[in-house]
């Protein structure tokens, strides 16, 4: 498959309550590689095996939840004409100059009519991943820091107007549904997982009266073992652990869900099938939504239909 248009999750950028606790949190434990500190006081991170200058970025606020995510995208011509196509369709889109996010080239940002704000940009700075590109090793020094995901892998959203944020993906962004847990009336849709490329998902959305909600940012890890590894490590600094170590039914995927200090959630994962653009779209019913999400347990836990940030 040609990858075109948008190309994968790009950037995160997530507020905490105590900057310096979240510092230590995402670099000591979660084991990402902070990158920079601008001048507003954000603090930049990467996983370690991403060659791009930053994919999760932390700002100090009153309040936990997720600014915006952002979505990298082919080139800039790119950029433009899906700047264009938003508008056409009906989306209000705004100019971020270039800058305003260290190494990161000028963006178009938007809000779904789920609350959120979206970006795509086409331009960050390649810092690599301190393995050469010639007779590269298959892993660095920076593997052994922490939990160490090898990248941002996905995020869920939940808020109102899943079936507006489904077309615009999937009309407009060229995304794909991949699965669907229906509702219980069986009519509409309660959850989303959609793809641009081959991954099993790029981002899911969950039905939710309250609009903008951060269900969780997903860091990929390379193994099971590294997942339960993540699970040890959560432990040795007394991390809540939410759900897992454990598997999903709705995309196969092995996973642990914790909390941050600010109660932002997030996943460390692993895994999942992999599909094609021309597959059709698989389909859980509401009555099997604990299959979907512990398929071990058959468990629909309270969190996750109720605790975001
Ligand atoms: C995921 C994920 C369900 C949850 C599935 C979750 C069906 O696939 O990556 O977090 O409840
Ligand atoms: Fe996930």
């Amino acid at each position: 498959m040609a990858m075109t248009g948008v190309l994968r999750p790009g950037h995160a950028q997530v507020r905490v309550l105590d900057l310096e606790e979240s510092v230590h949190f995402y670099r000591d434990v979660l084991g990402l590689v902070e990158t920079g500190r601008d001048a507003t006081g954000r603090v930049y991170f990467k996983c370690w095996d991403e060659r791009d200058h930053s994919s999760y970025v932390i700002r100090q606020a009153d309040s936990a939840g997720l600014d915006f995510f952002g979505w990298r995208v082919l080139d800039k011509a790119t950029l433009d004409r899906l700047d264009a196509d938003l508008q056409a369709y009906g989306i209000k889109t705004e100019r971020i100059p270039a800058g305003e996010m260290l190494e990161t080239g000028e963006r178009v940002r938007f809000t779904l009519p789920s609350g959120h704000v979206m970006e795509l940009y086409a331009e960050k700075t390649k810092v690599g991943n301190g393995i050469p590109l010639v007779n590269p090793a298959p892993w660095s020094k920076a593997r052994d820091h922490g939990i160490a995901p090898i990248r941002l892998d996905h995020a869920l959203l939940y808020g109102p107007n899943v079936a507006e944020v489904q077309k615009i993906f999937t009309e407009v962004l060229g995304f794909y549904l991949v699965e669907r847990v229906l509702t219980p009336d069986g009519n509409g849709n309660a959850a989303i997982w959609l793809s641009c490329g081959q991954k099993v998902h790029d981002v899911a959305f969950a039905e939710y009266p309250e609009p903008g909600k951060l269900h969780h940012c997903s860091f990929l890890m390379e193994s099971w073992d590294q997942v339960l590894r993540a699970g040890d490590i959560m432990s040795m600094n007394t991390v809540p652990v939410d759900i897992g170590p454990t598997r999903h039914g709705v995309t196969r995927g092995c996973t642990i869900y914790a909390w941050d200090p600010s109660g932002n959630r997030f996943e460390t994962f692993f895994g999942g099938h992999l599909p094609y653009p021309d597959y059709e779209t698989m389909t859980w019913t509401f009555d099997n939504f604990g299959q979907g999400l512990d398929y071990p347990q058959r468990k629909l836990h309270e969190t996750f239909l109720t605790v975001v940030s």
